[in-house]
């Protein structure tokens, strides 16, 4: 009934906007006649780790994505609010941080969990953008739809290219956890989705609006397949398990999972360690599988660039949490480990960025109020990010933290510091977990219930409470 209402609430909401849209619009556009409103190419990479050239990890092939870094600011320190697909987009989305009964996981819908906030998205439809939904932006693909002028996804209902996968996907759960198929770029869903969003550039060219373009890329997330051409950019010898290759004794059971979105695939055991051999077999896959959406990512880039679109517009790209591809003997996201919160992020703003890159504490729920400012919007009240424009300005951070959850699993990150504490609805904590990075980047030395930390714990337990948000426990 509280669904109900709220959903009826949120439409009156959107009524009254949609009826006021238009004069806002004309407001906006003519607010400086000799300032075109920049468009948007939004860019959401699922499963994407920041495992990428620019970040100093030299072993992925990402021509283009390296290209589109060196003339954008590049986000040493992003961290996703929550690393599962569809609450991080829900959240990113909206600028609203998740809370104990708010976007909780993958299954997460906007429009059920936060009805009466504006949307990114919707905003911009207000404001007189043509908004378009390409691929997988949010994770379920009709959430949100008032928000959007189209929403489209590629006609495919399943990963695999080769009629073999296909049988065993439809006889099992999941299918077979990758797939190397001699096909062409556009047999699977991100080589269709990248000819789509060429088509909307050319269309969007020879429109009077603004527009805010996205490509929601469904790999580099499981399975991992992708063309042979791809995966013959690796030599598997070459390929090594991480250093943090395992889950020491002190820190707690509860930061650990046993990986079961892996294990629903083919030939994945179902307990267990991997061999070494199927653990660097799935390296490789990643790998692919990120070379080949550079290459989609690239496509769309010299189109918008041959258009003579670069200048009017806005690229942001971001990976949608992180991705543990063997840290920690862990595979997938779902943890409270760097590896899960620490995505790809970074932004190009024509006339501002040109390859800086920034070692500030960027949260994901920062990056709708970053965007509206940079198009000379008002933020809405339900957006609780804060704009990273300053740092784009080389002007001082807003603000040096950051605040992730998963399940009961809620961490501060704040400068060197990852402190997690898992907690009930009644707000005490039951497990804890304190990395320092400056001497334990990998995250193998739990220094919660250490003696000569009792002190520094007791502060950053407080500060943790004051940043969660206010709704944190009650919403
Ligand atoms: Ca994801």
């Amino acid at each position: 009934m509280k669904k109900l209402f709220t959903y009826v609430f949120a439409l009156s909401i959107l009524f009254v906007s949609c009826k006021s849209s238009k004069e806002e619009t004309e407001a906006t556009l003519n607010q400086d006649k000799n300032q075109k409103p920049k468009n948007i190419l939004f860019i959401a990479v699922d499963d994407l780790r920041p495992e990428l050239n620019f970040y100093g990890a030299n072993h992925i092939k990402s021509p283009n994505l390296d290209k589109l870094a060196a003339s954008s600011m590049v986000f040493n320190r992003a961290y996703c609010n929550i690393p599962v697909c569809g609450a991080s987009r829900a959240s990113l989305m909206t600028g609203a941080r998740p809370t104990r009964k708010r976007f909780i996981d993958a299954h997460t819908k906007k429009n059920e969990d936060y009805p009466e906030a504006i949307s990114l998205p919707m905003l911009l439809k207000q404001n007189g953008y043509t908004t378009i939904s390409n691929g997988k932006i949010y994770h379920y693909n009709k959430d949100d739809a008032f928000a959007w002028d189209e929403m489209w996804q590629p006609n495919q209902l399943w990963s695999y290219a080769l009629p073999e996968s296909q049988a065993i996907r439809k006889n099992t759960k999941r299918g077979l956890p990758f797939e190397m198929a001699k096909v062409h770029d556009s047999v699977y869903r991100d080589g269709k989705l990248a000819l789509k969003v060429i088509k909307d550039l050319n269309k969007l060219k020879k429109s009077n609006h603004p527009f805010f373009l996205t490509m929601g890329l469904a790999k580099p997330h499981l399975p991992f397949t992708a063309p042979k051409k791809y995966w013959d950019l690796y030599n598997r010898e070459d390929i090594e398990l991480p250093e943090s290759y395992v889950q020491p004794k002190t820190t707690p059971r509860q930061a650990f999972h046993k990986y079961g979105e892996l294990r629903n695939y083919e030939n994945i055991p179902k307990k267990g360690d991997l061999s070494d051999d199927l653990a660097k077999e799935l390296i490789h896959g990643y790998y692919a599988c990120v070379s080949y959406v550079d290459a989609q990512i690239g496509l769309v880039l010299d189109e918008l660039k041959r258009l003579e679109l670069e200048e009017d517009t806005i690229v942001i790209l971001w990976g949608d949490h992180g991705w543990n591809l063997g840290d920690h003997k862990l595979w997938c996201k779902h943890v409270t480990f760097e590896t899960a919160l620490r995505t790809s992020l970074l932004i190009k703003v024509p006339g501002k960025t040109n390859g800086q890159k920034t070692n500030a504490i960027t949260e994901y729920v920062d990056v709708y109020p970053s965007l509206v400012e940079l198009v000379g919007l008002e933020i809405p009240n339900t957006v609780d990010g804060k704009s990273f424009v300053p740092i784009l300005n080389g002007e001082k951070p807003g603000k040096d933290w950051a605040v992730s959850k998963f399940k009961d699993a809620i961490t501060l990150i704040k400068g060197d510091l990852f402190y997690t504490e898992w907690i009930k609805d009644d707000g005490i904590a039951y497990a804890r977990m304190l990395f320092d990075h400056k001497t334990d980047p990998l995250e193998l030395n739990n220094l919660a219930e250490k003696p000569g930390y009792q002190q520094k714990i007791k502060v950053l337990a407080k500060e943790l409470r004051e940043k969660w948000g206010k709704d944190f426990l009650s919403n």
